[in-house]
């Protein structure tokens, strides 16, 4: 990693006010969660996750989806945050406020202590019903296997359950992505952690970032369609990188040079 670039983010940061961290699929990786760039492994390899992750594809075959979310919930159950989601819990000590935008759904940066989280795409860990979006809370363990799955019926309606997660052609969570554009809009720094900048509306953030005069610092292991538009890219993964920031940041003492 560029230690002058380094030292360029941590100036930025030293100076912030508000920070927004976006994060993304890369963000998880190091937790052993593939991202969805990385090709599909083993039995879902065949499938496209645009076509699994969207209400056609539930309704054409919802043992398969239901099964496809099982399989990642296994996952997720298996692994937990690594030294990255960590360190953005750290820099919250750091800086004066720090806002969590992830379109991540494993709800990994609340279980590492990052106490403002804007889940942009939902949580697979929380369901609802397909026809109606009934609340279920019921418990729903992950079941073993790794083939198609039956969904469990909604308790008030009898129609599939399903992650309360947003698919493909779904709207996001209602004003969840306005907080975030305005977030996105005043922040003094933006790092953008482990996103290709494909998906939209979220990839459009670190534009309203930047619009917004804010610095935008890229973490990622590889440049993306983002990279031509941030201020810096610090190139490394996100659980070495991170602590990076928080290290060089503490270094500096308390206070010093906040705005
Ligand atoms: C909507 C939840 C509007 C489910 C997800 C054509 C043009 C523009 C837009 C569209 C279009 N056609 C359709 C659209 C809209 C569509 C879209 O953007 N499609 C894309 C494919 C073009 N968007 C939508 O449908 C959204 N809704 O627009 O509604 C609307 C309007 C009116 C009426 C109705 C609707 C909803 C999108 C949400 C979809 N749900 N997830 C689930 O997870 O199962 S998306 C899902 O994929 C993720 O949440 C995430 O958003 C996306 C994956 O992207 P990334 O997170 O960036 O991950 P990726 O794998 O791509 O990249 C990983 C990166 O990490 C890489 O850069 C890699 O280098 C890096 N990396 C790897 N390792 C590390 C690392 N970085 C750091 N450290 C490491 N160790």
């Amino acid at each position: 990693m560029d230690a002058a670039k380094l030292e360029r983010a941590v100036e930025a940061l030293d100076q912030a006010r508000l920070v927004v961290a976006a994060t993304g699929a890369g963000m998880s990786k190091e937790s052993g969660i593939p991202t969805f760039r990385d090709a599909q492994e083993g039995l879902w390899a065949r499938y496209n996750p645009e076509e699994l992750a969207s209400p056609q594809g539930f309704r054409q075959d919802p043992a398969r989806v239901w099964g496809w979310y099982n399989y990642r919930r296994r996952l997720i159950a298996g692994s937990s945050p690594h030294a990255g989601h960590r360190a953005l819990a750290e820099l919250e000590e750091l800086v004066p406020r720090l806002v969590v935008v992830t379109q991540n759904i494993d709800g990994f940066h609340k279980q590492s202590g990052s106490s403002t989280v804007l889940e942009l795409h939902g949580n697979i860990n929380r369901f609802k019903c397909f026809e109606h979006g009934h609340p279920v809370d019921i418990e729903i363990p992950p079941a073993a296997g790794d083939g198609p799955l039956e969904p469990p019926k909604c308790p008030r309606c009898g129609s599939y359950i399903r992650p309360d997660v947003v698919w493909y052609g779904e709207m996001l969570p209602h004003g969840v992505f306005e907080q975030a554009e305005n977030f996105a809009r005043s922040c003094d720094v933006m790092l953008v952690v482990g996103t290709s900048g494909i998906v939209y509306p979220a990839a459009a953030l670190p534009m309203a970032a930047r619009v917004g005069g804010a610095i935008v610092i890229e973490v990622n292991t590889q440049p993306s369609q983002l990279t031509q538009m941030v201020d810096i890219l610090l190139q490394g993964p996100a659980g070495e990188v991170l602590p990076a920031l928080v290290t060089g940041l503490a270094a500096r003492g308390p206070g010093g040079g906040h705005a």
